[in-house]
């Protein structure tokens, strides 16, 4: 049928920051500190931090952003997360910073700015920079202690996110690297 067929090339994509294994392993060493509260923790190969979500695209699309991706710049810069959170209407416990990095915020926009001339409608919502760590979570009374992550940050990916019988897992379609 012609809409199944539409929808199989389609990818529904976004632009994050993807921890390395070090980094990774740092995350998820919080996430397994936080109470068992009825949640369902996000596995430590998920976590990531989101820059721009894409939304469902065609593989048309998906080409013309992917390459102009690659005219973002940024320095590298440090990302301290050192800040616990819970968004009540996604029901989502987050780690995320006190004190958003310039060069983040600079990143996004850039992003927003590159993707914009190439159609993309960019998100209304202010930037809010965060790790979902928990889905389906409820408020906590109290928060861990914890110890912070300082992750490095020296690239971005493009990841398509894909739903499988056990999940949603994210594969990387490309990686782009800041120039040192
Ligand atoms: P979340 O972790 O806060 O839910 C892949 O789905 C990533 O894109 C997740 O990090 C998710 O953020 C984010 N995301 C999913 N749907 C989104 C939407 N409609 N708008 C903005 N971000 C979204």
């Amino acid at each position: 049928m012609p809409e199944k067929t539409a929808t199989t090339k389609n990818a529904r994509v976004f632009f994050a920051l993807w921890p390395n294994v070090a980094t990774r392993s740092r995350l998820f060493k919080i996430s397994k500190q936080l109470p068992d509260n009825q949640g369902r923790l996000i596995g430590a190969e998920n976590l990531h931090l989101t820059l721009c979500f894409i939304g469902e695209i065609d593989q048309m699309q998906l080409q013309v952003f992917t390459r102009a991706a690659e005219d973002v710049i940024s320095e590298p810069f440090a990302l301290a997360l050192d800040r616990l959170g819970y968004f009540a209407r996604t029901r989502v416990l987050w780690l995320g910073s006190d004190h958003t990095p310039a060069a983040l915020l600079a990143l996004v926009k850039n992003l927003n700015k590159t993707l914009r001339h190439c159609g993309y409608k960019s998100e209304t919502r202010p930037f809010k920079p965060h790790v979902t760590l928990m889905r389906k979570a409820r408020p906590l009374a109290t928060l861990p202690d914890f110890k912070p992550v300082s992750w490095n940050i020296i690239g971005f990916v493009l990841a398509q996110s894909l739903l499988q019988q056990t999940g949603v897992c994210y594969r990387i379609l490309k990686e782009y690297k800041f120039a040192c």
